[in-house]
């Protein structure tokens, strides 16, 4: 605009339009960066091989013989390679399970890999997964339990050092990573170094976790802190992988000695995880944990448990569909390798997956909405936030309505009709979580129907339906707690071939 035109402009316009231009305010908790990457991950797989592998347990008991580890064909790069395959953008390796051994050479403890005799006692597995996920562009995590039925100093203060300095030497030698895992599990009954008896800690206050979570803070800034409620994600409180109908991301997790600050086993509130709390104080999305498999470790005898690509695409739509992130547990064999029938599967779910999200049936649709944030059309510009920002592939473009307006429709009008049962909804989730309550609907015979109806959005909504076809669909927000900001607006197709409940 040329200052000429600017001064013809009446001044309480110029200052109402200057306002109504400006981003909305964020509503309630917000994600830090460090989440807003997590979210993106979206899927990432956790990965259990160690001494448990060769043992036949899921639970160590901290006294098993390193000599067990020798396995001559592992490839780290076989692993990531199925995982990739299989649509996980990211690996956590568990480094050290609650039988003590650390698959890297700790100087904190002598139970490590360096007592194997796999690569001639110079082995490190830890490396080896995370130059693979380099190598193949996947992020990269650790899981370090705070419970070792190993060590002969758990229970006692001596405790502390030694893991806060195998956690040190994980944060600091393996490049960056996008997520720490800090496990529930505690205490029992164990070997610890010869003891053979049971030691009860309280988890609250043993790990000190304002400075243990505080390495992580220091020494890995962007990674997120996965815990029971938190910090920087919450246990979705069940190990099947599925979020509630509604979940929210945020959270207001409570302890039992500090309600304000619980730490991992002082959480009293982690059965609250699969809905989260609408509200909540701080931004703390569900992590939906499953194993690919009965276990989380390999077992001979569980071949048959693994599960199919329906089985996984419910849980895909359970979890990053309900706003959080799907952490599918994969359990390599003594050979260190993904067997055959893991790879079966995960073929299949991350083939259905790219096909699945390949093609977006909204693609060139004309967007439209009844209301439109700082919508001047006399300007002859487009509104920053108009609705067409629901099209982009980006998660923060988004369509808003003016302050105070909470009820407003997005109509799709296709280029063709199309064929789907899949709809995704996204919120810019920079400004919080704003929706309450909302409806899609498609328009058939000469009316509009409803497809589905929900409350909760966030960093993606998938609402799987019949097969629709329509070249009309439209989004009713009905209820929200600040002006919504819709960032995504897509329809999908599942292939018919693939399209089984599981
Ligand atoms: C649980 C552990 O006790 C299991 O062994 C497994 O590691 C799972 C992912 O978390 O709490």
């Amino acid at each position: 605009m040329k200052t000429s035109d600017m001064l013809a402009f009446p001044l309480s316009a110029c200052a109402a339009l200057a306002l109504c231009a400006q981003e909305p305010k964020p509503y309630g908790a917000v994600p830090s960066e460090r989440q807003l990457r997590w979210h993106e991950t979206e899927t990432f797989s956790l990965i259990h091989y160690g001494l448990n592998t060769y043992t036949d347990r899921e639970w160590g008991y901290g006294e098993e013989n390193p000599a067990l580890f020798n396995p001559a064909k592992l490839d780290a790069g076989q692993v990531v390679t199925a995982l990739q395959r299989g649509g996980m953008n990211g690996v956590i390796l568990v480094a050290k399970h609650h039988d003590g051994f650390c698959l890297w050479p700790s100087k904190a403890t002598a139970h490590n890999i360096a007592k194997a005799p796999w690569r001639g006692g110079k082995g490190d597995l830890v490396r080896e997964y995370a130059d693979a996920a380099k190598k193949h562009g996947l992020r990269f995590g650790v899981y370090c339990s705070p419970w070792d039925r190993n060590s002969a100093a758990y229970g006692t203060p001596n405790y502390l050092p030694v893991y806060q300095a195998q956690l040190r030497e994980l944060l600091t030698q393996y490049g960056t990573l996008f997520e720490v895992w800090f496990d529930g599990a505690n205490g029992g009954d164990g070997y610890y170094g010869g003891a053979r008896e049971r030691r009860s800690i309280d988890s609250a206050s043993y790990y000190d976790w304002p400075n243990t979570w505080g390495l992580v803070r220091q020494l890995q800034p962007s990674a997120c802190i996965f815990g029971d409620v938190g910090p920087d994600c919450r246990w979705v409180g069940n190990e099947k992988g599925y979020a509630a109908e509604e979940s929210w991301a945020t959270f207001t997790p409570k302890g039992k000695t500090d309600p304000a600050r619980p730490a991992n086993g002082n959480a009293m509130n982690h059965i609250e995880g699969p809905a989260g709390h609408r509200g909540g104080a701080a931004w703390i999305p569900a992590e939906c944990d499953v194993p690919l498999r009965k276990g989380w470790f390999w077992h001979p005898n569980e071949d048959p448990t693994v599960r199919t690509p329906a089985q996984l695409l419910d849980i895909y739509f359970n979890s990053v569909g309900k706003g959080g992130c799907m952490n599918l547990g994969v359990a390599p064999n003594r050979d260190g390798l993904v067997c055959e029938s893991d790879i079966r599967s995960l073929d299949a779910f991350g083939g259905l997956l790219r096909t699945l999200f390949a093609a977006n049936l909204a693609n060139g649709a004309v967007a439209a909405a009844d209301k439109v944030r700082a919508s001047k059309p006399e300007l002859g510009k487009p509104s920053p936030f108009a609705p067409a920002n629901v099209l982009d592939r980006d998660r923060y473009t988004y369509w808003a309505t003016d302050d105070g307006v909470t009820n407003a429709t997005l109509t799709l009008t296709l280029p063709a009709v199309a064929e789907f049962n899949v709809v995704r909804l996204r919120e810019n989730i920079k400004l919080g979580q704003r929706v309450d309550g909302f409806a899609v609907d498609f328009w058939q015979g000469g009316q509009w129907r409803e497809f589905a109806k929900g409350q909760s959005i966030g960093a993606c909504r998938l609402l799987r339906g019949p097969k629709t076809r329509s070249d009309r669909v439209r989004l009713r927000i009905t209820r929200a707690a600040a002006c919504p900001c819709i960032s995504d607006f897509g329809l999908f197709a599942i292939p018919a071939a693939l399209d089984q409940k599981p």
